[in-house]
């Protein structure tokens, strides 16, 4: 039986007051923080403020992005240890934005997600299809591809920790969304995919999000897919009650 997570992905969105008064307005409330998984995926500028507001609290902090190595000349960049030595959980890696905008490849992806397991947190492995891919019938070819090169060289025992988000990039931002079918499809590929690369039953451990336009009229219903294990919310996550309204549906 896997346990539900919701990441909110705020992207680069929020200034600092803003987001402290969102995790003022998000605590206060009262969430079923025992029975989902709880993640607030914020800019690493706002991590420390995270983790202290969130403290002793069920919920945890994840960034969006982070560098595979230790330390060195690298601008601009913040590396996966230093997020480990803050607090930080999760990492949210290969998003269609970094792949697309800022040209990750799935071997810089795989770095990242080896790099992520090493410091002890969990990398959200985004994985998904352009709307031209699935026109042409290839989503369960490209979501395998990415499975398979995001995850090489994982070991075996980090394998139940992952968790793998699956964002259709035609359905981020633009207030569409996958049919509740196509992403139990897709997250059934998924599925079989690191069965096949590992074992069905490290697979059935792995928990697979839903993201994409996700909100709190929509998350039901992707929740209710058998092979569905929770969301990483856009815009959805960006405001403190919509948020927790879909935290209280996935609980
Ligand atoms: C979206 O829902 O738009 C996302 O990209 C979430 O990561």
């Amino acid at each position: 039986m896997r346990k539900n997570i919701l990441c909110a992905n705020w992207k680069m969105n929020k200034t600092y007051s803003e987001a402290q008064d969102y995790f003022k307005e998000l605590l206060s409330m009262d969430l079923p923080g025992s029975q989902v998984d709880i993640v607030v995926a914020v800019p690493d500028l706002f991590a420390k403020m995270a983790l202290d507001e969130s403290e002793g609290s069920d919920i945890k902090i994840g960034v969006q992005n982070a560098y595979p190595k230790e330390s060195g000349s690298f601008t601009g960049e913040t590396s996966v240890s230093a997020l480990a030595d803050l607090g930080i959980e999760y990492v949210i890696v290969g998003h269609s934005e970094r792949r697309e905008i800022f040209n990750e490849s799935d071997a810089f992806i795989n770095e990242k997600v080896l790099a992520v397991f090493e410091q002890g947190m969990t990398p959200i492995l985004c994985v998904g299809e352009s709307l031209e891919q699935k026109e042409k019938g290839e989503t369960k070819k490209v979501v395998n591809e990415q499975i398979e090169k995001g995850l090489t060289g994982v070991q075996a025992e980090d394998i139940s920790q992952l968790v793998v988000g699956y964002e259709p990039v035609w359905a981020i931002g633009t207030g569409k969304t996958a049919s509740d079918e196509e992403a139990q499809q897709a997250a059934a590929a998924i599925r079989e995919k690191i069965a096949e690369l590992y074992s069905q039953e490290l697979a059935d451990e792995v928990r697979i999000q839903y993201g994409g336009s996700a909100n709190p009229e929509n998350i039901g219903s992707f929740l209710a897919q058998t092979n569905v294990d929770g969301g990483l919310i856009g815009g959805a996550g960006l405001e403190a009650a919509s948020f927790a309204q879909m935290i209280k549906v996935a609980g």
